[in-house]
């Protein structure tokens, strides 16, 4: 995913041992608050989990230098404060998560958060995602703000940002990763990465197909071939399950070498097939632009051509 690799790439420091330094995220948050899910969504299969073994809910997620902590908040065994301590101390940056939908704990959330501030270094930034955006009772952004008073957080030196996100649709949470990864990196010359985009196919919201593109040489190529079949039948899937929701993104692997990255807004779903090492965060500007530019064709009711908008607006991306 792009952004572990952008993490990777524009962290140029060396660790003792002459590798590279490690980083640790500490994401924290009260039980059921979507913070395995999160993980998991955003890792998909480049995550290796190592299994609790303190007695208390601790998860490991490695991804090359970088070492996610996952950890539930709440209960007071002295064994979790020590633990704890260890874990939060060095967290270069922390998410906390909380469940939009569960007004009845924000209270709980609050101090618990608060807690655990006291461990973690004073400058170290914090993403707080409001989870659970699809559900019809979450409060907003500015409700949870007020819950957690992040007035308070304004005083201090740290640099915070929150998002309303959910980790079953996917809403919210890779631009979520995206002001993380910006922040983490504190390096403006990440570059930028261009993805190869073998194919793409357009749905509209009631899942009637618009388009198909298909780039470079097919014939030459039965795999892409496959694959590229594949996508649009996923594609079609998507649209038809997530036809009730406003936004929505997945990333599915496809016989191993590619990636589909499945994007929805109001009124069209779209599937890119990509190589499986290219960066979706790209995959996800490159598709809110697709919709834009095609938006104004399919409102006149012309008919819509993808081939023509990828290859104007991303020429780089499209192999030829
Ligand atoms: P935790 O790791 O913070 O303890 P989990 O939380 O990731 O285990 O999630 C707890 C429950 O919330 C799970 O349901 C999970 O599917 C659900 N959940 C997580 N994120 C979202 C979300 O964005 N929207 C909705 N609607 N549900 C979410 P189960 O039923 O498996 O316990
Ligand atoms: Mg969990």
């Amino acid at each position: 995913m792009s952004f572990l690799r952008r993490l990777i790439s524009a962290d140029k420091r060396k660790g003792l041992d002459g590798g590279p330094a490690k980083q640790h995220v500490a994401i924290i948050g009260l039980d059921a608050a979507g913070k395995t899910t999160i993980m998991k969504r955003i890792l998909r299969s480049e995550y290796t989990l190592s299994k609790p073994t303190f007695g208390v809910n601790i998860e490991v997620y490695r991804y090359r230098t970088l070492e996610f902590v996952v950890w539930d908040l709440g209960g007071h065994a002295p064994i979790r404060k020590t633990l704890w301590k260890k874990f939060v101390t060095k967290a270069q940056v922390i998410v906390f998560v909380v469940d939009a939908a569960d007004k009845k704990r924000f209270n709980l959330a609050k101090d618990v958060f608060y807690e655990s501030l006291e461990n973690t270094e004073p400058n170290a930034p914090i993403l707080f995602l409001a989870n659970k955006s699809d559900k019809e009772d979450a409060a907003s952004s500015v409700e949870v703000m007020e819950a957690l008073e992040l007035q308070k957080m304004t005083r201090s030196d740290r640099t915070f940002n929150m998002f309303r996100c959910s980790a079953l649709t996917g809403e919210g949470l890779f631009n979520a990763w995206d002001w993380l990864v910006d922040i983490v990196a504190k390096d403006k010359h990440v570059p930028t990465w261009h993805v190869k985009i073998f194919s793409a196919v357009a749905f509209d919201s009631n899942g009637k197909e618009l388009d198909q593109a298909i780039f470079g040489n097919p014939t030459q190529q039965a795999k892409v071939a496959t694959a590229y079949r594949e996508s649009i039948k996923e594609t079609e899937r998507f649209a038809k399950q997530m036809r009730d929701y406003n936004e929505a993104v997945t990333v599915l692997e496809i016989m191993e070498d590619y990636q589909l990255v499945i994007t929805k807004n109001k009124l069209f779903v779209l599937g890119i097939l990509i190589d499986v090492n290219d960066p979706v965060s790209r995959v996800l500007t490159i598709a809110s632009r697709i919709f834009d530019a095609i938006e104004m064709d399919y409102l006149k009711g012309i008919s819509v051509s993808l081939e023509k908008v990828i290859s104007n607006y991303f020429p780089l991306d499209a192999i030829s």
